[in-house]
This record gives C-alpha cells, structure tokens and sequence, in this order.
C-alpha cells in the first residue's frame, strides 16, 4: 500500500489545499534517522509524563522509532520523532538528578526494579548523543483553516501516516479527520502536535503515507457536488460534464469528489 498516493492528483480533483509549512511543529527539513534497533535510549513514559524510563529501539520506519520501555510488556510499545523533545540518551537522569522510573505496569515486584534497572543497561548498546536532534520550534500561532490538507499520524494505528484534512479549528486545538474514513480515526489534538505533518513530508522523509480509505468523502467541497452521481454518469457513453468542476473525470479508486460508498462497516 505504499507509491500508489499521489497528493499533487488528489489534490487537483479536491481543490483542496495544502496547510502550509509554517503551519507545523516540524523541521523544513525532516530529520535523519540515526538510530540503530536494539538501542537503549531513556524516555518520557507516554503513561505517566512526570517519569522517564529505560527505552529500546525496537523498530524504527523512516524519522520515527518504535520504543518499548524495559520492563513494559510488548503491548505499550509507540513511536516518536527522532526529535522528540521525549527521548535523551542514557545518562541524562542521573546527569539531571532526576530517578530514572520503573515503567508503569512494570511487570515485576518494585523491590525488584534497581536490579532490574542494572541488569537491563549491563552490557547494552546505548543510543549515541548524535542520534538525538534538536526539536523544531513552536509556530506562533495558530495558522491551520478547516479544509487544509495535509499528513497525519492514525492515533489507533499509530506506525502509519495518512491524508488527513483540517475539520475544525477551536483555540489551540484543530480536528483531524482522515481522508477516505467516516470519523473513526479523528481526533482533536493541539495544533503544535508532532503527529501533524505538512503535505509532501512523508514523500520527504521516506516515510511511507497510506493511501486515504474509501469509505466515503466528508471533506468535499459542497459547491461541487452533484446531488447525485448515479452509475450511468460513469459509463463510457456519457460524458457530459455540466459540472464547473474537475477537468478530467476520473474514476479512480481514491478520487476525491466522488462518493465511494462500497463499504459495509
Ligand atoms: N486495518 C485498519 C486500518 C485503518 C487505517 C485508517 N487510517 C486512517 C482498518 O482497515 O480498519
């Protein structure tokens, strides 16, 4: 499912536009991946953000890497940007007088966690200092308007990135929906969210993007559309455009003016 989205296509067949760089909590430049798996690195708990715990690289897909905190079972693993202002090398608690924290839910006896804590750093790879990169700044404001495109993180599958559009815009917050689903993937999040990328950036990045669904359009523009498409304005035959909209009619799987409604969930 990957080289098969074209955004400057899908963009052209949306008359969407993209949200612009400034936009975004993100480097112009997406980061290099200097991680190697199986690297210790210590990191924010996602579970509980006053504590950083012990972290392995356990994948890792273009700028972002998979961690898993030493002592967490393999069902709380997530990703973050290589420039997380979440991730410090190992030594960072201990130059910082702060307590590197057994993760929660560790899954042993706590009396147990300052051997644990030895045993796991004895003899382990440790992310070197330059794999860490500085995080991008904040844009001033906010700049999103509901109708610009751009990439986004699928909280509820969180390895991909997908085309999403600006919902709604409310203070510091916008919605993401995704494009192509009917609202189960949509969130609201702060508009400096990490997981919010500018259009192009997965292309950029080599990361791959996810194609959008098919299962229905919510973000089309109502001044094109139809009031009803029925089958035969897809024939062969019948190619009357009354529409002002869309130059080349296609009927592509991911076209985004049209309603695809094939889906049954
Ligand atoms: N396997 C899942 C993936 C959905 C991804 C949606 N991203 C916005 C499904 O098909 O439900």
């Amino acid at each position: 499912s990957q080289g098969s989205f074209d955004w400057e296509e899908y963009l052209r067949e949306s008359e969407a536009v993209p949200a612009p760089q400034s936009c975004f909590k993100q480097s112009v430049d997406p980061p290099v991946n200097e991680f190697k798996l199986h690297q210790k690195i210590e990191a924010v708990d996602p579970r509980n953000l006053t504590s950083i715990c012990v972290a392995t690289v356990v994948g890792m897909i273009g700028p972002r890497i998979r961690l898993r905190l030493d002592g967490s079972d393999n069902t709380n693993d997530f990703w973050r940007l290589v420039d997380s202002v979440d991730l410090h090398p190992v030594g960072y608690c201990e130059k910082t007088g702060k307590l590197l924290q057994p993760p929660l839910g560790f899954c042993k006896n706590p009396t147990l966690w300052p051997s644990f804590l030895q045993k796991t750093l004895t003899g382990a790879e440790r992310a070197p200092e330059g794999c860490f990169k500085k995080e991008p700044s904040t844009p001033k404001t906010n700049e999103f308007k509901v109708g610009m495109k751009l990439e986004a993180v699928d909280r509820k599958n969180p390895q991909l990135i997908c085309p999403a559009t600006i919902g709604a815009v409310r203070g510091e917050e916008v919605h993401v929906t995704f494009d192509g689903w009917r609202g189960a993937f949509d969130y609201w999040t702060k508009r400096d969210s990490r997981d919010l990328f500018p259009v192009g950036w997965c292309a950029l990045s080599g990361h791959p993007l996810q194609p959008p669904g098919q299962k229905g359009t919510p973000q089309v523009k109502s001044k094109s559309r139809e009031p009803s498409v029925s089958q035969s304005a897809h024939s062969p035959g019948n190619q009357s455009n009354t529409s002002k909209s869309s130059s080349t009619s296609s009927s592509g799987p991911t076209s985004p003016n049209l309603p695809h409604d094939r889906s049954v969930s």
